[in-house]
């Protein structure tokens, strides 16, 4: 791919040329378009090592000792694990298995949910994939690994320089033995919003193809109708639905009679008339307390004869409270996450979850040992995600009477930052929860609970009462997503909107009464692939096009980044977030037996129009870099 240049020029072979050459043979200035791969990278380090990264305060890099990998042989293979019974027995066979086992199964929620809970969903496939293999070989009694989904598809995208398509599979191939698992929006996929229902059945088709197994599916506004969609493609792939009701307020609260025992065994029995193989309970504040876990899971099981998953956050400190007693009542399979993982917002720890069950007849079977070496690296990984991590590690039984989401939590700490509100925090708190009323008790989970919380953002910033908003919102401008919201855009919440602040906010529109994906045309597909490919120059995949689909700028801005700087996921963690440090010397293996060895030699002053030199060795070679420092 090398145009002609000076050197490989035939007259220059020949010695055939004086000083008019140059000027007669223009394709000598033709040089090689695209930088080499090296050159990329060390761009991409000259400019973090001077810039920083985006969202991290600090720019010096720390020193993070390495995580430490356990070791497993690389020529083994894993033992036979869930993944096997799928391949041979399909969806109801899996049914059936559950269904025999005496000992409660676990689905790890490490590489998903717990970072996106703990530190903001920036772990990197490069940490990922170095443990897949390893949590295969010591963990191959779980029934699932949560791996994909949720916020991490557009965060892949946004702030890694990743594409999530290429993580799954890449993780796929180094576990064969366990079920994959990933957590869809219904309708909203993997975004924020409602999109036709041919967006949401072509995504299912790509994330089969790509490796996924098991989709918990579930609605915001606990809308059946949305998810049905989604059932059905998940089902006519060959894979396994668990349809998921969001559990929100509290059972055993008697003053609060809107989501009752009755309104949930309602709701798990639509989803089984739906197609469900396994009913999720997605408890994704961790509002569900020990004894009402107890009625509601024992009344689930005489309801419906699905296999129940049970999720939840340890927000509150009382999840392996909340666990033992849903053991107690049947429930089939709980979400925990390696201990170093778990706890605060994500989920309970699977290493205290072990201990607890000491003596119980369904203790989970997994290995002390095994779960203490995965929970090691994963202590050692964290460190590197220090600029992201929430902290929130103390119990926080503040969350009964907030009711927000763990992975939302520590986001809209970061968002009433960045309006200036950062002291108020606690206020912010207090008006989730009279949002939450003044909305009429709604279910609080992606893209609900953030029409709520940009609202009580809202609220807080223009130090507005509830009853402000019902006295003078006719003359207020209310944010998009609080609008959208009722205009119906993400459907119909439970109990319909409050009428009269819904034509405060709406003005003179009109609400949607139907579910949104009836009144969407089906997208042309085609379209929007020559659309893309025209935008990129280059050709793209079915996966490609859905990712712009969803998410058009953030999806072609992370193709420009991609071409400044390649692929960076060979890089590792504490390199890509702070750079070098002066006089570091690092390797990255770009393939298997090939190394790269970098060294930062010397940063250069900045010239007057804001430049510096950057001085690198590449494998002993001396590289210079010209890098616009920002500051
Ligand atoms: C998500 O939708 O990303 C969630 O984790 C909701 O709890
Ligand atoms: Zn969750």
């Amino acid at each position: 791919e090398f145009l002609e240049n000076v050197v490989t020029h035939p007259s220059f072979l020949l010695g055939k040329y004086d000083t008019s050459f140059i000027d007669v043979t223009k394709e000598l200035f033709l040089f090689p378009k695209k930088k080499d791969r090296g050159t990329k990278m060390l761009h991409y380090i000259a400019a973090t090592t001077i810039n920083g990264f985006p969202g991290l305060e600090q720019k010096e890099k720390p020193h993070f000792p390495k995580a430490q990998l356990p070791f497993v042989d690389e020529g083994v293979t894993p033992l036979s694990g869930t993944k096997q019974v799928f391949d041979a027995h399909g969806a109801r066979g899996v049914v059936d298995w559950i269904q025999q086992q005496t000992n409660v199964l676990l689905t790890d929620t490490t590489f998903r949910d717990a970072h996106q809970s703990l530190l903001a969903t920036r772990v990197r496939t490069h940490d990922l994939v170095q443990v897949a293999k390893p949590t295969a070989m010591l963990w191959p009694t779980l029934f699932s690994l949560e791996t994909w989904g949720g916020a991490t598809f557009d965060v892949a995208y946004r702030f890694l320089n990743e594409d999530p398509w290429e993580r799954l599979v890449t993780l796929r191939q180094q576990v064969p033995n366990l079920l994959f698992q990933m957590l869809l929006r219904a309708s909203n996929a993997v975004g924020y919003k409602n999109y036709p229902d041919n967006v949401v059945e072509a995504f299912i088709e790509q994330a089969s193809e790509a490796g996924i197994d098991v989709f918990r599916i579930f609605d915001s506004l606990n809308g059946v109708d949305g998810m049905k969609v989604a059932i059905d493609a998940v089902r006519a792939n060959g894979k396994m639905a668990e349809a998921s009701i969001c559990y929100t307020g509290d059972i055993l609260n008697t003053t609060r009679l809107k989501y009752t025992t009755a309104y949930y065994v309602a709701m798990a029995k639509q989803l089984e008339a739906s197609g469900a193989h396994i009913l999720g309970i997605k408890d994704m504040a961790g509002l569900l307390k020990p004894e009402a876990a107890y009625v509601l899971i024992s009344t689930l099981k005489d309801a419906v004869s699905l296999p129940i998953h049970l999720h939840t956050h340890d927000t509150s400190g009382n999840g392996i409270y909340t666990y033992a007693k849903a053991i107690d009542a049947g429930v089939d399979i709980v979400d925990v996450a390696v201990s170093s993982m778990a706890g605060g917002t994500s989920q309970p720890s699977a290493n205290s979850l072990l201990y607890a069950l000491s003596g119980h007849k369904r203790q989970p079977i997994a290995n002390h040992e095994h779960l203490q070496a995965l929970s090691t690296y994963w202590e050692g990984v964290r460190t590197y995600y220090q600029g992201f991590d929430s902290q929130s590690t103390t119990p926080d039984p503040q969350v009964y009477e907030h009711e927000m989401p763990g992975g939302q939590l520590s986001n809209l700490k970061q968002q009433a930052k960045a309006v200036g509100l950062g002291e108020r925090f606690e206020d912010v708190k207090k008006m989730y929860r009279t949002v939450n009323d003044l909305f009429g008790d709604v279910v609080k989970v992606t893209p609900s609970s953030k029409v709520v919380g940009d609202m009580a953002l809202f609220m807080v910033q223009n130090n507005l009462s509830a009853r402000d908003i019902e006295e003078k919102g006719a003359t207020m401008d209310f944010p998009d997503s609080v609008v959208a919201f009722f205009k119906g855009e993400i459907g119909q919440p439970y109990g319909g909107f409050p009428k009269q602040l819904q034509k405060l906010i709406l003005k003179n529109q009109q609400p949607l009464t139907v579910r949104p994906g009836e009144q969407y045309k089906p997208v042309d597909f085609t379209k929007q692939q020559e659309q893309l490919e025209a935008a990129l120059k280059r050709q793209v995949t079915m996966k490609d096009v859905l990712s712009y689909i969803l998410y058009p700028k953030v999806f072609l801005d992370r193709e420009k980044l991609f071409d400044s700087f390649g692929d960076l996921s060979v890089v590792d963690t504490p390199t890509f977030f702070y750079g070098m440090r002066l006089g570091e010397e690092i390797e990255i293996e770009i393939e298997r037996g090939k190394t790269l060895i970098v060294k930062l030699v010397s940063i250069g002053e900045p010239h007057e129009s804001g430049m510096r030199v950057i001085y690198f060795e590449l494998n002993g070679q001396h590289r210079e870099v010209l890098i616009k420092d920002e500051s």
